[in-house]
């Protein structure tokens, strides 16, 4: 089924394929002056958990023009924090996957001037350098400080903090290393292909994940890497449970950790300008001051 999707003074909305929706004035008022409002700032855009895959042209083409049209105008960086894409068989196989267009669209961001940065999930943890020298992305290790200045926050896909998943953190350690990357890499594209088939994570063709097939966050393991980091912030996706919480650190000291959503009903992303972060997914949108 083709969707589109319509900007409101919420966000983004999904369109069913023959959606004839038509905004009230109002509405497309609101959208207006809510693009004219942002433009004065910049931004810091964070995303995650697109999972593109060449079953889903649609949200492939969705995410093209999010960022060819739809990203803030005033937005200097951004952040994408793993599952850009549901499964990655290797920098050479780009064009096998079908996703060199989406290389090309990171690449005119790159180009106009966006700051992009990419942290690899538990999906494409084989996305490398040679991806990034064509997209003009710069690859981030996680847990990734980030400090511009203004904003200091962790930055983690968020898959190393569902401790409670044994069975993935044995998955992530064995395909985290290098022996094990290096050997999958030496095969053709077409065995990583059948390989990647098995692993439980890419499971029947063009099945959504949904949020209960993926654990939550551990609050233990939360709360030790705000510990370790000394921050009040940590932005993550993966659970596809879009939220802000409210938390602390063990020491009493009060922070936030910000969920980004998948992208299944439209795009999902975060902006942070001015101390002020918010959070918009399926057409609502949160917001919330992090000032430090
Ligand atoms: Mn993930």
């Amino acid at each position: 089924m083709r969707r589109s999707f319509i900007a409101t003074d919420a966000g983004f909305l999904w369109l069913p394929a023959e959606g004839s929706v038509k905004l009230p004035d109002r509405e497309l008022h609101n959208t207006l002056t809510f693009f004219d409002k942002n433009k004065r700032r910049m931004s810091t855009v964070f995303i995650s958990d697109l999972h593109l895959s060449p079953d889903d042209s649609d949200l492939m083409g969705h995410f093209q023009f999010f960022l060819e049209n739809l990203l803030p105008k005033n937005t200097r960086r951004l952040y994408i924090l793993g599952d850009l894409f549901e499964y990655w068989l290797g920098d050479d196989s780009a064009s096998y996957l079908s996703q060199t267009p989406v290389e090309q669209s990171l690449k005119r961001a790159s180009d106009a001037g966006i700051d992009t940065f990419l942290m690899r999930g538990n999906r494409d943890f084989l996305l490398g350098e040679a991806f990034c020298d064509r997209t003009g992305c710069r690859l981030i290790e996680e847990p990734h400080f980030l400090d511009d200045g203004h904003q200091r926050a962790l930055l983690l896909h968020g898959d190393s903090l569902c401790t409670d998943d044994i069975e993935h953190q044995k998955f992530r350690t064995i395909v985290r290393s290098l022996d094990w990357q290096k050997g999958f890499l030496e095969k053709t594209i077409s065995e990583r292909n059948q390989l990647a088939l098995q692993v439980r994570y890419r499971s029947e063709q063009g099945k959504s994940i949904k949020p209960m097939d993926i654990m939550d966050v551990n609050a233990r393991a939360v709360t030790d890497e705000l510990d370790k980091a000394a921050v009040r912030l940590m932005i993550h996706g993966h659970t596809h449970r879009p939220d802000i919480h409210r938390t602390h650190r063990s020491d009493g000291t009060p922070a936030l950790r910000v969920v980004l959503g998948d992208w299944s009903q439209g795009p999902s992303y975060a902006e942070l300008a001015a101390g002020h972060l918010t959070l918009h997914h399926a057409g609502s949108h949160r917001g919330i001051d992090v000032a430090q």
